[in-house]
């Protein structure tokens, strides 16, 4: 088609992988001179509001004493279809099956009533509307049904693909699309970031970051630390984007002297610069945008060989995929990349060249922009 889209993105604003990545796309795309219309509860907090070709649609969610729970799904649905009738959209790309195509797809219906042109609907799956919702029975149809009625379905990884078709039975098509990840230069010398964070620079400082829940397996990381306690210059830096409070007790427990928590960090880009490695050990995860922040600023990563993981990074090249649970072994990659500077930088190097020839933008918004274009040709 090679014109000018007009694309919706329906997604979660907040701090989170898929935040991320649909943010990420819509830079670009509006960068190559698409519009997009960011529909979401709150603007994506790395979504600049005053570039070219963006615009953010709030989704307003009252509490009505009549309903126990407050709704989002149907006010989305609403302000998608308010949205398609004033712009005219040829695709909405929704990031999640579940609250985001059903309300897209219900959207769909209005627009059909009142007669507004349909646009296309694309859902991309980030991983727990699969691998943690369809297991719930109140869910399992409803997911199984925004998937199918999409017209083009993607998933973050190869791993995700097969998730989706073994649990819901589906023969819908699905394409793999992996996330990318533009790395934003630091601002700080990781000298001067390291400083702030009282961190040597002779420290070997390890950084992990992520929203912290149970599928992340904190206790674990925590457990790693404190097996590492006789190497002097150890740390651990912990970027939270949910509070670390629920931990602290087994932080104590473990009298951890050598852990750095920070919450709500928004220039990930100076700490990953600062750090020699990152540690994720993930019980479960369909991609691992964390990882692959980490790898793009040329640091190796640790992590469990799980989901999606083992085609983000490849072991023994970029870093080391361990068994989840196996913190003694965690423990042991560490103490030897502490003790083996040069064998570290190299593995960070084939990282960030990974990260750079398989997960950039230049890679991925093309292979986006071809799907769209496809879904709006199809009848
Ligand atoms: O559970 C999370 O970590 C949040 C969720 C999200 O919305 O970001 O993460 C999922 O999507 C990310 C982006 O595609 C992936 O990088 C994460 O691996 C995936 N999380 C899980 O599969 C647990």
């Amino acid at each position: 088609m090679g014109k000018n889209l007009k694309i919706g993105i329906v997604c979660y604003p907040s701090v989170g992988g898929s935040g991320i990545v649909a943010t990420n796309l819509g830079n670009e795309l509006a960068r190559l001179g698409h519009k997009v219309h960011f529909i979401s509860y709150d603007a994506p907090f790395r979504l600049d509001l005053k570039a070219p070709n963006i615009l953010f649609h709030k989704v307003s969610i009252n509490s009505y004493n009549l309903f126990k729970y407050p709704d989002y799904t149907l006010p989305l649905a609403v302000t998608i279809e308010q949205v398609q009738r004033k712009y005219n959209l040829d695709v909405v790309h929704v990031h999640y099956a579940v609250p985001h195509a059903t309300a897209a797809l219900l959207a769909r219906r209005i627009m059909r009533q009142n007669n507004t042109t349909l646009p296309k609907i694309v859902t991309t799956l980030h991983g727990t509307d699969i691998t943690l919702l369809a297991h719930d029975k109140s869910l399992f149809d409803i997911i199984k049904y925004s998937i199918e009625r999409s017209h083009c379905v993607t998933a973050v990884s190869e791993s995700l693909k097969r998730d989706t078709i073994r649990i819901l039975k589906t023969e819908k098509p699905i394409e793999v699309i992996y996330n990318f990840y533009t790395p934003v230069p630091p601002d700080k010398s990781r000298r001067a970031t390291r400083r702030g964070l009282k961190v040597k620079d002779t420290d070997f400082l390890a950084i992990h970051l992520s929203n912290l829940r149970p599928v992340k397996r904190i206790p674990d990381l925590l457990k790693v630390a404190a097996r590492l306690k006789h190497r002097r210059n150890f740390k651990l830096l912990i970027l939270a984007g949910e509070p670390f409070s629920p931990y602290k007790p087994l932080m104590k427990k473990l009298r951890l002297g050598n852990v750095i928590v920070r919450e709500n960090i928004k220039d990930i880009q100076n700490f990953l610069n600062a750090a020699d490695v990152g540690v994720y050990t993930s019980q479960d995860e369909s991609f691992g945008m964390g990882m692959l922040e980490t790898m793009s600023y040329g640091k190796p990563v640790l992590a469990t060989n799980t989901g999606g993981v083992p085609e983000v990074m490849r072991d023994g090249k970029d870093g080391y995929l361990l068994k989840v649970g196996d913190v003694k072994g965690f423990a042991k990659k560490l103490d030897l990349l502490i003790s083996n500077p040069v064998l570290t930088a190299e593995l960070g190097q084939n990282a960030q060249t990974r990260a750079h020839e398989k997960f950039s933008a230049g890679v991925i918004v093309n292979e986006y922009i071809k799907h769209y274009t496809e879904t709006c040709g199809k009848k």
